[in-house]
Parts: structure tokens; sequence; C-alpha cells
């Protein structure tokens, strides 16, 4: 709390030093106690100006995702704007999940630096170093069916793409149900868990991982050749604050175009996002395996594939390789 207001003190006077006097004095804590404050942030990445005579000046600040440099980003009205920041949590879906049992809002976040436990899908493993990448949690509380909650991952897949799009100028595709692929290679994963009854959700964790500043050698050997980061891809180091930024944004776009249009606009921007239509692809679904051609998603996100004998198979959720 403490670092965090002193932090507010500086960003105001950004352009002079502030003496130690006065931040103790508005803080009703000892000189010595603001010292130790700014050497700790020093620790941080902030990079700050001590001068005996005159006090202290930040110069600048580390690209870092907790509340103090994200919320003055923020151009959203309502998502993000409560923000749980972690340095290292087991997982942020984990965490969201736990909070929204105890009653947290939608558009609430859980943002971490690092995860020890990042989590895929069947349990499968999120490759989560710190300081690098992306790990996003955002709760949300749709009032509808809950089988209609599938359409929330292809909704989030298509504000991640289009995040990506407006940031970076590439041109990210989907991959059913949940891939982000820039040059084929995987940059971001989707894993949405949802607690509900038979005929009502009560929230629905939207997690989110995007690789943003990796570099190719730090993939594990798994996945260095399916995998990649936006750094990688675009050849520059990115920005995680303005990049959150963006992706908060058109999360709450996407959101609001689904809640009041309903599953046909995301449905259209998914198709063309994904181009599934007419592909010829694998598909591993509850330990059974399938070979076709993609007809289209269904108007609830499942895939609908052609399998060779002529027939049409619904398939809620899987594994798909393009063959
Ligand atoms: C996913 O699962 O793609 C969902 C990933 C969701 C991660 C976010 S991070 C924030 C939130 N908190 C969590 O704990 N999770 C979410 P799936 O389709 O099952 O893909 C998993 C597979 O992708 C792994 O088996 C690897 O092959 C590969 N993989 C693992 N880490 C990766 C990474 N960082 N980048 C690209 N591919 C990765």
């Amino acid at each position: 709390m403490m670092d965090e207001e002193i932090l507010r003190l500086l960003r105001e006077h950004l352009s002079d030093f502030l003496s130690g006097e006065e931040i103790s004095r508005r803080l009703k804590v000892t000189r010595t106690a603001v010292w130790k404050r700014v050497n700790h942030l020093r620790t941080l990445g902030y990079e700050i100006k001590a001068s005996t005579r005159s006090g202290y000046r930040l110069i600048r600040s580390p690209d870092i995702l907790t509340p103090s440099e994200i919320k003055p980003l923020l151009t959203t009205k309502w998502m993000g704007r409560t923000i749980h920041y972690f340095h290292a949590i087991d997982s942020t879906n984990s965490k969201a999940y736990q909070l929204a049992l105890q009653g947290a809002e939608e558009g609430e976040v859980v943002i971490a630096e690092s995860q020890m436990k990042g989590r895929g899908r069947l349990g499968r493993h999120w490759f989560s170093p710190p300081f690098l990448n992306l790990y996003l949690s955002v709760i949300l509380r749709p009032k509808i069916p809950p089988y209609l909650a599938s359409l929330i991952t292809l909704m989030a897949a298509v504000a991640t793409a289009d995040a990506i799009q407006k940031y970076s100028g590439l041109l990210p595709m989907i991959k059913w149900p949940n891939d982000i692929l820039l040059g084929g290679r995987k940059v971001a994963g989707l894993l949405n868990e949802i607690h509900s009854e038979m005929d009502r959700i009560h929230f629905v964790i939207l997690g989110i991982g995007v690789n943003l500043n990796m570099d190719g050698k730090m993939f594990s050997k798994e996945i260095r050749d399916v995998a990649t980061s936006l750094k990688r891809e675009r050849g520059q180091t990115i920005s995680r604050k303005t990049f959150l930024q963006s992706l908060l944004e058109e999360l709450e776009r996407w959101y609001a175009i689904f809640l009041k249009e309903g599953s046909a606009t995301v449905l259209e921007a998914w198709r063309e996002r994904a181009k599934i239509k007419g592909k010829r692809v694998k598909v591993t679904s509850f330990g059974e395996t399938l070979s076709g051609v993609a007809v289209d998603v269904d108007s609830d996100g499942a895939l609908i594939l052609e399998t060779k004998d002529g027939r049409q198979k619904r398939i809620v959720a899987g594994d798909v390789v393009y063959k």
C-alpha cells in the first residue's frame, strides 16, 4: 500500500523533485521509512532519482502489471477496474475461481507475473515464465444458459485476436476451439471454466495466456516448434502494459456485442478469423480420433465435421490438427 502511495505522489510531481519530508508528512511515516520503500521500488525496476537536497523524482517505470501501472492506462468502463495482482501464483484461473466463489464481481481480473501451475485444458501445463508474458483471468457472470458457455470461449478468442492485430498489425488466426496462431504457431491459449447449475451460470472464468516477450530459445523443447510470441513475430519488444490495456478493451467490447446481439456477430467474426470451412482436419475428442473435413462451427460453438463416409458429426470439445 505504501509503495502505491509513494508512486502516486511521485507521479503527481513528474517534472520536479518531491522532498522526502513532504512524502513522510503526507503518508504519516518517518523519512527513513520512505527511503526504505523507495529502495524497494528500485528493486522492482522503478528508476527513482534521489538528491539529499531536493528529495525524490520518478524517472522511469518498469513494464510490470501492478494495478498502479495499469489503472492509469485503462480505457474500459468496468472490465479490469478491480485488479488482483500477484507476483507469482499457482494459476490465475484457480485464484479467480476462488474469488468468484467468495462473491467477486463481473469484470474483476486476476493477473500474475508468473504461474507455478499454469493450466491448459485437460490438465495440461501452460508454460508461464515471469515478467515476459500475460497471464490473465477475468470473472464473468453472463445470464445465458450453460450450454451456450462455449460461445464465451469463441468471443474471447475473437477479442484476443483483435487485440493482437490492433497492437501489432499482424494477422492472427484462430484454431478451434481456443488457440490463437501467428504464422501457424500458437501465440495465445484460452481456458474457460464454468460454475453452474443445470439451467443457470453462476460464473465463467475466462483464462487467457498470451506470449508477448519470450524469445525462441526460452520455450521448452516440447513446444519450441509449435509456439511463438508477439516479440518473436514482430521483432520488437512488446509493452505488456499497453497490450493488456488493449486486450481488456477488446474483451469489454466483444462481451457487450455478445450480450446485446447474441452469438451471430461473434460467430461471423470467429469464422472470418478461423477460415475453417473445407479444411482437412484430424480431431481428437474424448479419446477418439476422427479425420474429415471441417464444415463449420455450430451456433453453440461445436465443430461440425464431415467424416469419410459422408456423415456429419458435432464435436463439442477436442483438439484439432490441420492435415
Ligand atoms: C490452452 O490449453 O491453450 C489454454 C491455456 C490457458 C492459459 C491461461 S494463462 C492464465 C490462465 N490461468 C491458467 O492457469 N491458465 C490460463 P490447451 O489447448 O490445452 O493447450 C496446452 C498446450 O499448449 C500444452 O500441452 C503445450 O503443448 C502448449 N503450451 C504450453 N504452454 C504454452 C505457451 N506458453 N505457449 C504456447 N503453447 C504452450
